[in-house]
């Protein structure tokens, strides 16, 4: 057709073209590491423009199916996945995006190399991303609580390499009752002596990768003690026992799981998510009796920084995308980028972006350097445990809040054009919306800061008020600063100031590179 033709945005190399990364990295990794794994992250980010962009197109496109039942009436529940979904698996174990945290080859720095990788190739994932965290969450369980048995069966698959060999984990925890409170939780294990295992019967609302290999579950226990009496359980959450079992066994069938049906989502179409009718799953105990939640927290606690990487991860496609776009677009006749209003939109994208992705990696570098305190590495500070604890949570909360705004406004910057799925704007904005809702919702996550702070008598928060020290002028005085934090929002102020303080004092290092 005649007539005028946009100049079309191209796909960029991301790790290349995004010096906010670039910088977040030096400011914590030592010059060697990140030398030694640039050219890993330049490969993964042409990888998601091209076999990535590809997979997760198909996968979009052909979303996954429940067959129920075969033709002869018999209960079959085969859940039909595309093969692109499953050639995700095959690149996810090949490039070692769970692998390279627990190989620990860099130390306290595996975990920002691992999450650095993960924020490049997320977007060509197609939310393969959400197995993928599920089983990292996994692996740290077993790591931290795992016999040696299910070390040997399942933990070294789980961080494997070769794709013959990798299996991923699901986190079963959401139920009817209460997905926040799962102290409501009705599902139920029972001690088979017969089968030296506990069989589990219930009914999980939300299953996100059903196609997983294993999965780790909560359920009631029924006290083990010959001597109880029948069916006898402890309320609430204090009832609760951490189980790990086999979704399916080796024919492929399904391990005491019927898939009652597939959600119907508002985004994250590509994954299967699922409700679940349990009834005498096989599985084992993972911890003391009694001490589920605390047990599965060490998943929430993974699962949420990766929330926190994920949400950056969509934000810099953003911000990236709207960038490119400004150079090409005209509008009354100037390029968008040198429109003033247009560009203190952008500006302040800039900014949210930069200052999520300081806060991100702060806690991507504490979780690492705690994790080789496994290893008893010197350098492990004993502060980034009640630090990480704290900011966990904010830091799940903060990125999704930000995430998801930032989603609506660059959908605003490509005008009509942005509004269109074919823009892949829109699948973009509904598949971060649910960073708000996954892993914890705001004020569900805003009341464990309350735990946190109600656990460590305010000592977490200190700890924070001495680390920033001396980056905030007008906080300098500690007990100054710690009288002034009366309240949550206090508290979620003043962390928002101080990683802004990061991305500002960023932005100007890089002007004075640039200059
Ligand atoms: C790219 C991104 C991909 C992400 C993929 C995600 C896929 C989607 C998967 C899911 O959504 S899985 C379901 C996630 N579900 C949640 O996040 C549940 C949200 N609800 C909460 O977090 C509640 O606060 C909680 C379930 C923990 C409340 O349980 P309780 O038992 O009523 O709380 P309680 O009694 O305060 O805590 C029990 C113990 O756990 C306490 O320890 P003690 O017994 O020793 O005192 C707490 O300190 C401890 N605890 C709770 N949260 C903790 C924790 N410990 C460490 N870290 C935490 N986060
Ligand atoms: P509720 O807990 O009923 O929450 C409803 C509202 O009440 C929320 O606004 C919440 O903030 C508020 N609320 C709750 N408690 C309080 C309180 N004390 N004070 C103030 N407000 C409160 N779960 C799994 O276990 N495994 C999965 O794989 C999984 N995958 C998911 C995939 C998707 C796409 C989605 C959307 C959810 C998934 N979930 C999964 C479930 C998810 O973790 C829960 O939906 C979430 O934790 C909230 O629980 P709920 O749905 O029961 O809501």
């Amino acid at each position: 057709s005649v007539g005028f033709k946009q100049d079309v945005p191209q796909e960029q190399n991301v790790f290349l073209e995004d010096p906010v990364m670039v910088s977040v990295l030096e400011r914590y990794l030592p010059e060697k590491v990140l030398n030694e794994i640039s050219p890993d992250l330049i490969q993964i980010s042409d990888w998601a423009n091209t076999e990535g962009a590809v997979l997760t197109a198909r996968m979009e496109e052909d979303q996954p199916r429940l067959r129920q039942y075969d033709s002869w009436c018999r209960r079959v529940d085969e859940l039909l996945v595309t093969e692109a979904w499953k050639k995700q698996k095959e690149i996810a174990a090949r490039e070692g995006v769970v692998a390279i945290a627990y190989e620990r080859k860099y130390g306290e720095y595996s975990r920002i190399y691992q999450m650095a990788k993960l924020m490049l190739w997320t977007s060509g994932s197609g939310l393969y991303s959400c197995p993928i965290a599920m089983t990292d969450g996994c692996a740290r369980v077993l790591e931290l609580n795992g016999t040696q048995e299910m070390k040997d069966r399942v933990y070294t698959r789980l961080i494997s390499r070769d794709p013959k060999k990798f299996i991923t984990s699901g986190q079963w925890m959401t139920e009817r009752p209460g997905g926040s409170d799962v102290g409501r939780t009705e599902t139920q294990a029972v001690w088979d002596a017969s089968r030296n295992c506990w069989s589990i019967s219930g009914f999980k609302w939300f299953s996100s990768a059903t196609d997983a290999d294993v999965t780790m579950l909560l359920a009631r226990t029924h006290d083990p003690n010959p001597s109880a009496a029948p069916g006898s359980m402890r309320d609430g959450s204090k009832g609760l026992s951490l189980y790990l079992a086999n979704v399916r066994d080796e024919e492929g069938k399904l391990n005491g799981v019927r898939i009652h049906r597939l959600k119907d989502k508002v985004g994250t179409k590509a994954l299967p998510t699922a409700e679940l009718e349990l009834d005498g799953m096989i599985a084992q105990q993972v911890g003391d009796n009694y001490r589920g939640v605390k047990n599965i927290s060490a998943i929430l606690n993974i699962t949420r920084v990766y929330c926190g990487m994920g949400c950056t991860a969509a934000m810099q496609r953003f911000i990236l995308g709207v960038k490119e776009y400004a150079r090409r677009r005209e509008v009354f006749g100037a390029l968008l980028k040198d429109q003033p209003l247009h560009l203190a939109t952008v500006a302040n994208m800039e900014l949210q972006y930069r200052a999520t992705s300081q806060f991100t990696f702060y806690c991507i570098a504490m979780l690492g350097r705690i994790e080789s305190l496994d290893n008893n590495l010197p350098q492990v500070k004993d502060q980034d445990i009640p630090l990480l604890r704290l900011l966990t949570p904010i830091l799940k909360v903060w990125s999704a809040k930000n995430a998801f705004a930032m989603s609506q406004e660059a959908m605003e910057c490509f005008g009509g054009q942005g509004y269109m799925e074919e823009t892949g704007l829109g699948r973009a904005m509904r598949d971060v919306l649910v960073n708000t809702i996954w892993e914890g919702t705001t004020n569900v996550l805003s009341l464990d800061v309350l735990r946190v702070m109600a656990e460590t008598g305010g000592d977490a928060l200190n700890l924070y008020a001495e680390t920033i020290r001396g980056i905030l002028s007008p906080l300098k005085d500690q007990s100054q600063w710690s009288k002034s934090v009366k309240s949550l929002e206090d508290c979620l102020g003043l962390i928002s100031h101080h990683f802004t303080t990061y991305a500002t004092l960023e932005t100007r290092n890089l002007l004075e590179a640039s200059a």
